[in-house]
């Protein structure tokens, strides 16, 4: 079997290695750091020597895991073995790539671990394992581990059950089989608590006490038009000084504007100081006119999230008027 194949050929590149680079995409979530934290506890019961590298920061939401601190930014000065987990697209790793190349990833082997049913585009793996039946890299690479009779620890198997809760959205989404549930379940009876991964997940999550009064009072803002189809808030220069720095204001409102009966797109508008524009846009399921949306003004992005940034002086009346105009026309193009 193939995959077999790929199996023993991981085995021996590992056994050849001293020292592994574990490599997360420039998009990294809970399913890469897990699979990394995961493979750093793994990869030492081995006796191999890790290092955690990353070419963008961890964002601050993943500082559930034990252990998100010990991801670099920076590749270490030696390392004979590179383990990328989650992706399998070049376009990926651009950020990472540039100094790996500048490193001589070339001359170093690469297994790359993933699920993602999208063409890989790395063709210089030494050994590749894509399943994309499986419902996250997390799950990959416990089975990985069954099949060469690799030992988990405990801090290994709460990685691997916290990568995949967090990629299956709580073992909700409809790429959790069967088999995803064996494997927690094998996890579970060795130990791993759920309740005691949410309950860290959830900690997290807390906002100050300050910042939930002010979520109050943008709810409280929210205007809705065009039979609500479009919530907009606008965020003013002093809440953006004021609460930036302990979180997105923005970010704190879009949610339940989404969540909305009827409300197609939310659109949150940032006013700083010198006369500056930011859009962040969100569109529900079926309304794929977010990144159109931000395109007419400038910006850009997806279907369903973009944003655009508008300078110098703008009269923020007249500009609402127009994105409004627009996201109707938008969706009545749309028929929806
Ligand atoms: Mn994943």
């Amino acid at each position: 079997m193939q995959e077999q194949d790929q199996s023993s050929k991981i085995k021996a590149l590992i056994d050849a290695s001293t020292k592994v680079l574990i490599l997360q995409p420039d998009n990294p979530d809970g399913d890469s750091l897990g699979s990394a934290l995961a493979l750093e506890q793994i990869l030492m019961l081995q006796g191999k020597e890790t290092e955690l590298v990353c070419g963008i920061k961890m964002p601050g939401y993943l500082s559930y895991f034990p252990g998100w601190d010990r991801v670099s930014q920076e590749l270490p000065s030696h390392y004979d073995l590179v383990i990328l987990v989650d992706t399998s697209s070049l376009a990926l790793i651009d950020n990472s790539i540039k100094s790996l190349r500048a490193g001589a990833l070339s001359q170093r082997p690469l297994i790359v671990i993933d699920h993602h049913a999208t063409p890989a585009s790395i063709d210089f793996a030494s050994a590749s394992l894509i399943e994309a039946s499986a419902s996250a890299t997390a799950e990959v690479i416990y089975n990985l581990c069954k099949q060469l009779g690799y030992k988990l620890n405990d801090a290994a198997r709460n990685a691997l059950v916290a990568a995949i809760l967090s990629d299956t959205l709580g073992l909700t989404t409809d790429n959790v089989s069967a088999r995803t549930l064996y494997s927690i379940a094998e996890m579970v009876e060795q130990g791993v608590s759920l309740a005691n991964l949410e309950a860290a997940r959830r900690a997290n999550m807390r906002k100050s006490a300050d910042l939930v009064h002010y979520k109050g009072e943008l709810l409280k803002r929210i205007q809705y038009f065009d039979n609500d189809r479009i919530a907009l808030v606008v965020i003013p220069w002093s809440e953006i000084e004021r609460y930036s720095p302990l979180y997105n204001p923005s970010v704190l409102a879009l949610e339940d504007m989404r969540l909305t009966e009827g409300t197609a797109v939310a659109i949150a508008l940032k006013i700083y100081r010198d006369g500056k524009i930011t859009a962040k846009i969100r569109s529900n399921q079926g309304h794929p006119i977010a990144g159109v949306l931000a395109e007419n003004f400038g910006g850009g992005g997806h279907d369903y999230a973009s944003g655009f940034k508008l300078y110098g002086s703008q009269d923020s009346d007249s500009l609402i008027k127009s994105v409004i105009a627009k996201a109707s026309e938008l969706l009545n193009a749309g028929n929806n």
